[in-house]
C-alpha cells in the first residue's frame, strides 16, 4: 500500500466553471469530488475537490478537481501550484469561455508542461469544434500539444480511452524525488479530533504537497513562526497511510499546535531545507512591462507585491510576509486589472485568505487582470543601492541558466554557508572551503590578495611589528568568520604566533627599501587609506623623498602600485578600482569613472589604461569602456 501511494501521480483538472469537470471525475473514479466548503455564494464550488483512480496498471491517479467560477481563481491558483500535470476540460456545446482562458493562462504562468484535453458532454453536441479550437489554443501554452479526446460522462462514451490517456500522461511525468524537500501548502484547516482533554493542540491540514517524503511522527515547522509540530497521522486517497511521497495531496493531522493558529497560505516545511523571504530577484517567463503592485502567489499564499523592474525580464519582488521560496520555485503574478483595485490596492489585511477558506475580498473581475509567470532566480538578493546597480544585477541574472545552480548563486554572493544554499533550494554543492563555507572560486582569489593587500600594507606601517592578528586580518578583508582567514593563509602568507604575516617583509623593509623610504611610504599610504584614487601629485611625492628609484623599490616589494611614473596608489587599488567600475551601467566614459572612482582626469586615464593593459576594462572603439572581468563580491 505504501508501495502504491507513494507512486501517486497528481493531476489538476482544469476549466470553465459548469463545463462538466467533477462530473467527468466521477465518471472516471466513481468518486464524487468532495468539495470542503461547499456552500459558496453562488451554490458553485470554491474549494479543491479531490478524487482517486487506480489504474489497470496498479499505478494511482489522484486529481484535484479545481473550481471553476471566476471568483474561486485564487483557489485555483493555489490548488494547482504545485501539480505536475493538467486534465484540461471543455464542453462541447460550450467552447472555449472566459475561465479556460484564466486557467490556461495560470497553468501557462506555472510553467506546467503535461497534460491532456477532454471535451466533455460529446452527448450533447459535436465535440469537432470546440476540440480544434480548445487544441490551438492549449497549443500555445507551456502545455503544447496534448492529446485531445471526446468524452461524456452521461454516455460513457470516450472514458475507458480517457483512463488509457491518463495512464501514458502519468508515464511521462518526472519520478518523485523522495528526498526532495517537503513544503505542504495549506488549503484547508479543521479541528481534529482528538483525544479528550488535548482538544486545542491538535489540527487536520489539508494541502498539496510538491516533493519530499513526509511520515508519521515526523517533525515539520509552521511559516511563518517556524513553530515546531509533530506529524500524527497522514491522509491520503481515503485512507491512512505512514508516509508519503510528493506530488501529492494530503491531510495531515499535526500535534503541537491548535488549529486556530493555522489557516491558508501557511506551509509545513521539512526543518533546515527552507528559507523563508519577502524579496526575491526573478525572471519574467515572457518579457513584459510589469505596474509597480500586483498581486503575486506563492502556493497557497497570496500578496500585494511590490515590483521594480531591473530590465525588460528581470524584476525584484517584496512582498511584507514571510514566505518559503526556493530558487526555481514558479509564481503568479496578476496586476490589478480593474478600477477599483487601481482606486484602492488590497491592504496587506487582504491579503490571506482567512483560515474559513470560502470567498475572497474583492472579487475582482478576474477577465481584466493579466497573469505572469515569475521564475525565482535569487531568494535571498543583496539589496541594490546605486543607481545603476539595478541595471547590472540585470545584466548578470539575465545570464543565468533555468534553473539556476550553485556556482551562480555563489558567483553573486561571493560567499555562503551550506545550509543557507540549502535552504535557497540548492542541494547540489561543491566542496567547502573551510567548514560549512562555500565560495566563489573567483571571489575565494580575490579575498586571498585583500588579505596579502591588508597585512603587506600593514608590514608598511609598522615595519617593526609587521603582522594582523586574525581577527584584525578579518576585519581588514570584511569576512564573516575568522576561520575564512586560517582558509585563506597561503604562502607567502603565514600564520606566527597568532599573527598573520608575509614571509619576506623582514628582508623587503630592512635591505630593499631603506627606513626613510619605508617612512615615506607609510604616510602615502595612511593618504591613499582616506582617498584610495587621490595618487600623489609630483610635488607631494617630491617632498617625501620618494623618487623613480624608490618608488620602483617599494613596487618590487608589493608596498605601492604604480599605475604609471606619475600616478602611483595602494596595493589592491586597480581590483577595488575594477569593483566601482562594475556598478556603473556598461559602457561607460572615461568621465563617468572619473566620477565613480571620486579622483581627477589626471588619475583616472592612466588608471583606466593600466586596467586596459591587466585585461580588467576593454577600451571600445568609441573610447568608452567595459568591464570584461568583473571582479566578483
Ligand atoms: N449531458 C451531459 N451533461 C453533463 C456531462 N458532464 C456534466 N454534465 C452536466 O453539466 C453540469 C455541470 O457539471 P459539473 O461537473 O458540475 O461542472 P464543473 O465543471 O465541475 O463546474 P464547477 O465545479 O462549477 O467548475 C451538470 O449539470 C452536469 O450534470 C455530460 O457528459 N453530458
Ligand atoms: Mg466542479
Amino acid at each position: 500500500m505504501v508501495a502504491l501511494v507513494a507512486g501517486m501521480r497528481l493531476i489538476a483538472v482544469a476549466g470553465h466553471g459548469d463545463h462538466g469537470k467533477s462530473t467527468l471525475l466521477q465518471a472516471l473514479t466513481g468518486i464524487a469530488p468532495h468539495h470542503e466548503e461547499a456552500g459558496h455564494p453562488g451554490g458553485l464550488a470554491a474549494e479543491p475537490g479531490y478524487a482517486w483512480l487506480t489504474l489497470p496498471s496498479g499505478g494511482r491517479l489522484a486529481f484535484i478537481d479545481v473550481p471553476g467560477h471566476e471568483r474561486a481563481l485564487p483557489n485555483m491558483i493555489a490548488a494547482i501550484g504545485q501539480v505536475p500535470a493538467v486534465l484540461f476540460v471543455v464542453a462541447a456545446d460550450q467552447g472555449w469561455k472566459a475561465q479556460a482562458a484564466e486557467h490556461l493562462a495560470v497553468i501557462n504562468a506555472l510553467g506546467i508542461s503535461h497534460g491532456l484535453l477532454a471535451v466533455t458532454r460529446a452527448d450533447l453536441a459535436d465535440p469537432g469544434p470546440a476540440m480544434a479550437e480548445a487544441g490551438r489554443l492549449i497549443a500555445g501554452s507551456s502545455l503544447g500539444e496534448v492529446e485531445a479526446l471526446a468524452v461524456s460522462a452521461v454516455s460513457g462514451q470516450g472514458i475507458p480511452e480517457l483512463t488509457e490517456a491518463l495512464g501514458r500522461l502519468a508515464g511521462r511525468l518526472p519520478l518523485p524525488d523522495p528526498g526532495g524537500p517537503v513544503r505542504l501548502w495549506v488549503d484547508q484547516v479543521s479541528c481534529a479530533v482528538g483525544r479528550a482533554g488535548e482538544e486545542g493542540q491538535e489540527a487536520l491540514v489539508t494541502g498539496t504537497m510538491s516533493s519530499g517524503t513526509v511520515r508519521v511522527g515526523d517533525e515539520l515547522v509552521v511559516t511563518p513562526s517556524m513553530r515546531p509540530v509533530r506529524v500524527q497521522g497522514i491522509e491520503a486517497m481515503g485512507e491512512p497511510v505512514p508516509e508519503l511521497t510528493g506530488p501529492a495531496r494530503a491531510s495531515v493531522v499535526l500535534r503541537g499546535v491548535s488549529h486556530e493558529r493555522l489557516g491558508r497560505g501557511m506551509a509545513l516545511l521539512q526543518p533546515g531545507r527552507w528559507m523563508l523571504t519577502d524579496a526575491v530577484d526573478v525572471r519574467l517567463a515572457a518579457p513584459a512591462r510589469l505596474p509597480r503592485t500586483a498581486t503575486v502567489y506563492v502556493g497557497s499564499a497570496r500578496t500585494v507585491a511590490r515590483v521594480r523592474m531591473l530590465s525588460e525580464k528581470i524584476a525584484r519582488v517584496s512582498w511584507r510576509e514571510s514566505l518559503p521560496l526556493h530558487v526555481g520555485d514558479r509564481v503568479v503574478l496578476r496586476e490589478h486589472g480593474d478600477r477599483a483595485a487601481r482606486a484602492r490596492p488590497p491592504k496587506p489585511s487582504d491579503l490571506i485568505v482567512s483560515p474559513a477558506g470560502g470567498t475572497q475580498p474583492g472579487g475582482t473581475p478576474a477577465a481584466s487582470q493579466a497573469t505572469r509567470g515569475l521564475i525565482a532566480l535569487d531568494v535571498a538578493p543583496p539589496s541594490l543601492g546605486r543607481r545603476g546597480s539595478g541595471s547590472s544585477a540585470a545584466a548578470e541574472l539575465e545570464s543565468w541558466p533555468d534553473p539556476p545552480a550553485a556556482a551562480e548563486l555563489l558567483r553573486r554572493h561571493g560567499l555562503l554557508r551550506a545550509s543557507a544554499l540549502l535552504a535557497m533550494g540548492i542541494s547540489d554543492q561543491p566542496e567547502p572551503v573551510t567548514g560549512e563555507w562555500l565560495a566563489d572560486p573567483g571571489h575565494w582569489s580575490d579575498l586571498a590578495a585583500r588579505l596579502g593587500e591588508a597585512v603587506t600594507a600593514q608590514a608598511a606601517r609598522e615595519p617593526l611589528t609587521p603582522g594582523l592578528t586574525v581577527e584584525a586580518a578579518r576585519a581588514a578583508v570584511g569576512l564573516p568568520d575568522r576561520r575564512l582567514v586560517d582558509a585563506l593563509i597561503r604562502p607567502p602568507l603565514r600564520l606566527r604566533d597568532g599573527l598573520v604575516q608575509v614571509t619576506n617583509v623582514g628582508t623587503i623593509t630592512d635591505t630593499q627599501l631603506s627606513a626613510a623610504v619605508a617612512a615615506a611610504v607609510k604616510i602615502l599610504l595612511a593618504d591613499l587609506a582616506a582617498a584610495p584614487f587621490a595618487s600623489p601629485d609630483a610635488d607631494r611625492l617630491r617632498h617625501l623623498g620618494l623618487d623613480v628609484r624608490a618608488i620602483a623599490a617599494a613596487e618590487r616589494a608589493g608596498l605601492l602600485l604604480r599605475v604609471s611614473d606619475q600616478i602611483v596608489l595602494a596595493p589592491g587599488a586597480d581590483a577595488l578600482a575594477g569593483r566601482v567600475l562594475a556598478g556603473l551601467p556598461q559602457p561607460f566614459t572615461a568621465a563617468d569613472a572619473r566620477q565613480a572612482l571620486q579622483t581627477t582626469r589626471r588619475v583616472a586615464i592612466p588608471l583606466l589604461e593600466f586596467l586596459d593593459r591587466a585585461g580588467v576594462t576593454q577600451r571600445l572603439p568609441d573610447d568608452r569602456r567595459r568591464l570584461i572581468q568583473p571582479p566578483t563580491g
